[in-house]
C-alpha cells in the first residue's frame, strides 16, 4: 500500500509526464509544418515514449493500492525559433524531470518505500539517456551552424533515428 506523500509525489510525476508528452507533441508538429520530417518523426516518438512512462507510473499507483490522478495539461509553446531552440527548451525540460524524479526518489528512502525507490530506478536510468541524448543533438547542431547542407543531413539523420530504434 502506498503512503499518501508517495501517492501524492507519483501523482505529480505522472502529470510531469503527461506535460512532456504534449511539450514533445507541439515540436513534433512545428517541426512537420516546417518542413523538417526527420525531426518530427523523431519528437513524434519523443511524445509517444513519455505517453508510456506516464502510463507506467499510472498502473504502478493503481497495482499498489493507491489512486493515480489524470491531470490537467498546460497548453505548450506551440512556435519555435528553430532546432537549436527546441533541443534547448527540451534539455531544460528534461534536467528538471530529473530533479523531480531524484526527489520521488529521496522521498522514498525517508518513508523507507523500497518497492517504489526500485520502480523508479527505470526512470532514473531513463533520464541519464535522454539527457545525454539531447545533449548530443545540440553539440552535432552547434557544429553545423547555419549550413543548410548540414541541417539537411541533420533532419534525415534524426529521422533515421527514429525509424532504427
Ligand atoms: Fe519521461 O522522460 Fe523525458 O520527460
Amino acid at each position: 500500500m502506498l503512503d499518501n506523500h508517495i501517492e501524492a509525489a507519483l501523482n505529480a510525476q505522472i502529470a510531469m509526464e503527461a506535460q512532456s508528452s504534449h511539450f514533445y507533441l507541439a515540436m513534433a508538429t512545428w517541426a512537420d509544418t516546417t518542413g523538417l520530417n526527420g525531426t518530427s518523426a523523431f519528437l513524434y516518438k519523443h511524445s509517444d515514449e513519455e505517453r508510456q512512462h506516464m502510463l507506467k507510473l499510472i498502473r504502478f499507483v493503481n497495482e499498489r493500492g493507491g489512486t493515480a490522478r489524470i491531470p490537467a495539461l498546460e497548453a505548450p509553446e506551440s512556435t519555435f525559433s528553430g532546432l537549436k531552440a527546441i533541443f534547448t527548451t527540451l534539455l531544460e525540460h528534461e534536467t528538471r524531470v530529473t530533479a523531480s524524479i531524484n526527489e520521488v526518489v529521496d522521498l522514498c528512502l525517508s518513508r523507507k518505500d523500497y518497492t517504489t525507490q526500485n520502480f523508479m530506478q527505470w526512470y532514473v536510468a531513463e533520464q541519464i539517456e535522454e539527457e545525454a541524448l539531447a545533449r548530443t543533438i545540440l553539440d552535432k547542431l552547434a557544429m553545423i551552424g547555419s549550413d543548410s547542407a548540414g541541417l539537411y543531413l541533420f533532419d534525415r539523420d534524426l529521422g533515421q533515428l527514429e525509424t532504427e530504434a
